[in-house]
């Protein structure tokens, strides 16, 4: 009797320590990659799927040189002394293989990018700060042509605690598939990070490797997204104000088409299309042509574009009307942007800004536009690596600015509105400061 029970006891223990296995095997293998991604451009699945396979990073060299553009990288990154890759790269033939993990250190560096960055560093510093993406812009794009003399732009890219190859694939994009005639100045504003590489090692690597056009900007205490592209925007001195978040590639004749249209005419603000990097496999994929939006909590969502603002004469290549903007990527008349009152610099940190200048814009006289035929990709990330210094929600803080500034009737919340639609941040809050 007793080794009956000791028999079964044994088992259920077995079966426990079993399952617990699988448990947590699916947990560490598959929470990272399996979170719905928020925020990108799509809306289900469809022909545009987050990862389609044609897009997965595609290198126009061939399989067989498959990672050229990232060793040329590294041995930069080597005689700096840092960012040493592994003498196992070259067996990374093919770009399916980027992610593998071949040593501890790998599984390190990779944990740590997600911690750090909530993206896939390996894959990231793997790739290198250079390499060719898919040209996602519609076939009538590629057939158009621009102006020789468009105005030249300075290109604003505020950062803090960015993945130094992120930041630099962000920067090589730039310098690679922009005309040298009508790039101005890239402006790199460090919002005081707290990485040693984006200090002296990345100077040393601007000064080695991008000299003249790029400037670096250090903030002396942290002042947010906001208040740092103020302050780089400050000391730009082009025609054209262009902002870009520090994780973002853009694709062959991005700026042409949107200088064309601030060119025709000041005060229309525009954005490109912005295409998806994966945070796990930092695949680059097409977006589809989606409007923003914004619901009554005040955050920002991706709209269909109706009918009736699609195409005209000019078709897929049309510029696109948007009620706002996702906020990282945009373009602008620099005197229009210091005219219209620049940003609200009592704005944190991060969050409702892209509303506040899209209220300001439309409500000022100014127009904002997607442009399709520009594309730039940006690395969407499940969740935001970094707080607020105190810990504050500035989203909500900056929401209720915003509130109070251009909504006037609609901060309170109408007579007898109690549904879904009543409830958000500047519902609430408004009562709260009224
Ligand atoms: O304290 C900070 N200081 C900074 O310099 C916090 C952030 N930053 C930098 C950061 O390094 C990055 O370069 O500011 C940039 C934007 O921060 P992200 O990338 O964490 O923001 P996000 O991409 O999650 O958020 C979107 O909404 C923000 C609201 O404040 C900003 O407008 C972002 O620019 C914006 N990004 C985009 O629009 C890209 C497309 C995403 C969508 C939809
Ligand atoms: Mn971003």
């Amino acid at each position: 009797m007793g080794s009956v029970t000791l028999r079964y006891f044994c088992y259920g223990c077995l079966f426990t320590s079993a399952t617990w296995t699988v448990l947590l095997f699916v947990y560490f293998n598959f929470s990272e990659v399996t979170q719905p991604l928020k925020n990108v451009p799509i809306k289900g699945s469809g022909p545009h799927g987050p990862f389609p396979k044609k897009f997965y990073p595609r290198f126009t060299r061939g399989p067989s040189r498959v990672l050229e553009p990232q060793f040329k990288a590294n041995r930069i990154g080597d005689v700096l002394g840092n960012h040493i890759e592994d003498p196992e790269k070259d067996h990374l033939k093919f770009s399916s293989e980027l992610g593998m993990i071949f040593n501890e250190r790998d599984q390190e560096l990779r944990d740590l990018g997600y911690q750090k960055h909530a993206f896939n560093m390996l894959i990231s510093n793997r790739l290198g700060y250079r390499r060719d993406v898919p040209d996602t812009r519609d076939a009538a794009c590629k057939k158009k042509s621009y102006p020789v003399d468009l105005p030249v732009a300075s290109v604003v890219i505020c950062f803090y605690n960015e993945a130094f190859s992120a930041l630099l694939r962000t920067v090589h994009s730039v310098v690679d598939r922009t005309p040298a005639h009508l790039l101005h100045e890239v402006i790199l504003v460090d919002d005081n990070s707290d990485f040693d590489d984006l200090k002296g090692e990345l100077d040393d690597y601007v000064q080695k490797y991008l000299p003249g056009k790029i400037k670096v900007i250090r903030n002396t205490k942290r002042e947010g997204l906001i208040r740092g592209r103020m302050i780089g925007a400050a000391q730009a001195t082009g025609e054209v104000l262009v902002f870009l978040d520090s994780h973002c590639e853009v694709n062959v004749m991005w700026l042409q088409p949107l200088l064309a249209v601030i060119h025709g005419d000041p005060h229309t603000v525009v954005c490109p299309v912005i295409d998806i990097i994966s945070a796990d496999t930092l695949a680059y994929s097409s977006s589809p042509v989606v409007r923003g939006g914004f619901n009554w909590g005040l955050h920002f969502k991706w709209d269909l574009v109706p009918l009736a603002e699609l195409g005209g004469a000019d078709g897929a290549t049309a510029p696109i009307r948007s009620p706002t903007m996702a906020g990282g990527l945009f373009a602008m008349n620099r005197q229009y942007f210091n005219e219209l009152g620049q940003y609200d610099s009592g704005m944190d940190i991060w969050g409702g800004e892209n509303l506040e200048i899209s209220f300001r814009i439309w409500m000022c006289g100014g127009k904002l536009f997607i442009i399709p035929c520009s594309r730039v990709g940006h690395i969407f990330r499940k969740r935001r690596p970094y707080g607020s210094p105190e810990g504050q929600d500035t989203m909500t803080h900056n929401s209720l600015r915003l509130a109070h500034v251009w909504l006037d009737e609609y901060k309170v919340r109408p007579e007898g509105m109690v549904g879904a639609q009543g409830r958000g941040t500047a519902w609430a809050g408004a009562s709260l400061l009224a």
